[in-house]
């Protein structure tokens, strides 16, 4: 299998963090989103969106992380990240939903804003948009802290896709500046995702000076 993505992406990291957990063997190609490789023809011919990531697995081409990551939890026998039976699969698949629509796209705004605009030389983040971004933190975030009290995971007494998937969209909590301090709940769970081992072991490369002197 072959996964197409870039170290520093979010996203990306929801497909490395399974197949690392899952011990998924995949074949790294990056698309070097700075230099804008993911427009190229070769790339959009995978991903019409031309985003990252996307998994290659013997003719099937997958591209949305959430999709990847219930394919390679599909794939391996005794697998425990997404669960077979109806009900504990229809409590991950909603936090992977909610994930996608509310609380993830919360967080970008402020990623794009105070860590990919600096990093990328695109000019001082926009006021305006930092404080949409830090509105629908402020909108999702407690959910996800109130639901979390109490428990050590996300769904279920273990590990599972949901975890990953809201991890990866905190990935860059500290250089975004997601306002996230009020959070205790949410903090103490995102530190044990942290301290996984896939977590650990997907670790992007540090970012450049640039990028972090905002932090
Ligand atoms: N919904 C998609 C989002 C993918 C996405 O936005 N990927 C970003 C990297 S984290 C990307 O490829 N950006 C390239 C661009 O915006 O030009 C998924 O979950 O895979």
């Amino acid at each position: 299998m072959k996964l197409y993505f870039h170290p520093m992406s979010g996203n990306s990291r929801r497909a490395l963090l399974v197949a690392t957990h899952l011990g998924v063997p995949l074949e790294r190609i990056v698309v070097d989103l700075t230099a804008g490789e993911q427009r190229g023809l070769p790339h959009l011919a995978r991903n019409p969106n031309a985003h990252v990531p996307v998994l290659e697995d013997d003719g099937l081409v997958l591209w949305e992380s959430r999709a990847i990551m219930q394919y390679l939890a599909d794939k391996t026998p005794g697998q425990t990240l997404l669960p077979t039976d109806l009900r504990g699969r229809a409590d991950v698949t909603r936090w992977l939903f909610w994930c996608a629509q509310h609380m993830a796209p919360a967080n970008t705004v402020l990623v794009y804003q105070n860590f990919v605009k600096p990093l990328m030389g695109r000019g001082a983040p926009d006021p305006v948009e930092v404080a949409r971004g830090e509105a629908l933190v402020a909108q999702y975030a407690p959910i996800l802290d109130a639901h979390l009290a109490g428990k050590t995971w996300v769904s279920h007494d273990r590990v599972t896709l949901a975890d990953y998937s809201l991890a990866s969209s905190f990935a860059l909590a500290g250089p975004a500046r997601l306002p996230i301090a009020d959070y205790a709940n949410l903090r103490a769970w995102l530190g044990r995702v942290q301290e996984l081992d896939a977590w650990q072991r997907t670790a992007p490369p540090a970012p450049p000076a640039r990028a972090t002197a905002q932090s």
